[in-house]
């Protein structure tokens, strides 16, 4: 199938960014609550990460912030006052900029009827990420509305959690063949919470078409979902042939790895061992929640947050990592600080796509101009800084809907108002 490139869509950061402490599990959203927010420094940091890769030859898309404050959510829950602080603030949520959460996607070298599939990920185990998806789903059948290539589905129902691709991984020997999907889910009973079923993850893959001989299921190691490894990809990163993971992502991982290697013969792992770089440290860094990236030379990059150039373990790592002869040929640090602050890495921010670029909506494609008109409305409209109390203020809201509605213009999808 020719025309099928890899195409990240990033989250653009919503007006509304703010830390409200609203992920229990999620060490970086507990340790910053109540700090201020800078929505527009964060938006900003979002684009120059998508010029990056635009430069670097890749293809790029992005998909818009949702609607908020949600004040439908806020009639459902009767809150009309100022005294439920966090429910108040799941509504102003800016969540959705982590579109790595947005869906899970089979491309369609995969799926029974050589559709790409994508199931809008239900989010359920969080308040403010549950408010998703029917918005998310609508930007979806946009985007990806050409039937003969695509194929979005409603959510799966509500008592299985689905995180969408941050619990997903695709192996393949290139993007346009096909691959064999791994779903990682968690099991419940430990601290924080495990937000990924097992039941969610096969159900996915049931509507999908995929083939069950090319499907594995893997746990999740309860020991990182302990030390905050809330999704799978806070641990573990694929592209194509390679798995890069810690040495701890996994529940049994001699199976895992076997299981996946059975069904994908040409795996090639690079696990970074424990006493090189410590679990609490990968979660600390987001090391493993990179772009691992097929460059048009056919190298890998991968796309680190600057925090791990300040670890010195993980920077060591990476320079041992890039000395030896291994398929990852690039490491790049990029400053993603203010979605970092929320637990939300480089590989958060972004939706992979397989897709002939030509059948998605070029409204939702990112190229320069396209990219400083959207930057000039984030420098205009985004607020500079959010104080926690600040949330629920109406002037706050007035500002954040118009700002939203002036990139909805300028961008030409004012049906999403
Ligand atoms: O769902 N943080 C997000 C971060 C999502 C990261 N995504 C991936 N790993 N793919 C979450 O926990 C924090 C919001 C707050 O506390 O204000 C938040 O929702």
């Amino acid at each position: 199938m020719s025309g099928l490139v890899e195409i990240n869509f990033d989250g653009i950061v919503g007006p509304s960014h703010n830390y409200a402490g609203l992920s229990l599990g999620n060490i970086a959203s507990a340790s910053h609550k109540g700090d201020a927010s800078y929505p527009r420094a964060a938006a900003l940091q979002g684009i120059a990460k998508m010029r990056g890769n635009m430069e670097r030859g890749l293809v790029q898309g992005f998909l818009l912030p949702l609607p908020r404050p949600n004040y439908g959510l806020l009639r459902d829950l009767a809150v009309a006052e100022d005294t439920e602080r966090p429910l108040l603030a799941a509504a102003w949520s800016a969540s959705s900029m982590w579109t790595a959460n947005a869906a899970t996607v089979s491309p369609a070298p995969d799926t029974a009827d050589g559709r790409c599939h994508l199931t809008p990920a239900n989010l359920v185990t969080m308040l403010h990420r549950g408010q998703e998806w029917r918005d998310t789903q609508a930007q979806l059948k946009i985007a990806f509305g050409n039937e003969r290539h695509f194929a979005v589905h409603d959510a799966v129902p509500p008592s299985f959690g689905d995180e969408g691709a941050a619990n997903h991984m695709r192996f393949c020997e290139s993007h346009d063949a096909p691959g064999v999907e791994v779903f990682v889910y968690g099991r419940p009973g430990g601290r924080f919470p495990a937000r990924q079923h097992e039941q969610a993850s096969r159900a996915v893959a049931r509507l999908h078409g995929l083939d069950p001989g090319r499907c594995v299921f893997v746990e999740q190691n309860p020991e990182a979902i302990e030390a905050g490894a809330f999704h799978n990809d806070v641990v573990a990163v694929a592209n194509e042939t390679v798995l890069f993971a810690h040495e701890r992502a996994f529940a049994r991982r001699e199976d895992a790895y076997g299981a996946i290697r059975e069904a994908f013969p040409k795996l090639q792992l690079v696990e970074v061992p424990e006493s090189a770089v410590s679990l609490e440290e990968a979660i600390k860094t987001y090391l493993f929640n990179a772009q691992l990236l097929t460059l048009p030379s056919g190298d890998m990059a991968l796309v680190v947050p600057s925090e791990c150039q300040e670890s010195a373990s993980v920077w060591a790592w990476c320079e041992q990592m890039l000395a030896s002869n291994g398929p990852i040929r690039q490491v790049i640090p990029v400053d993603v600080r203010q979605s970092m602050a929320n637990g939300g890495g480089p590989a958060c921010l972004r939706l992979r796509v397989v897709a002939d670029p030509a059948t998605v909506d070029a409204r939702f494609l990112l190229d320069d101009a396209k990219a400083d008109r959207i930057e000039s409305v984030i420098a205009q409209m985004w607020p500079e800084r959010i104080e926690p109390s600040d949330i629920g203020s109406e002037s706050l809201a007035k500002t954040v809907i118009e700002a939203r509605e002036a990139l909805l213009t300028v961008l030409s999808l004012d049906e999403l108002a």
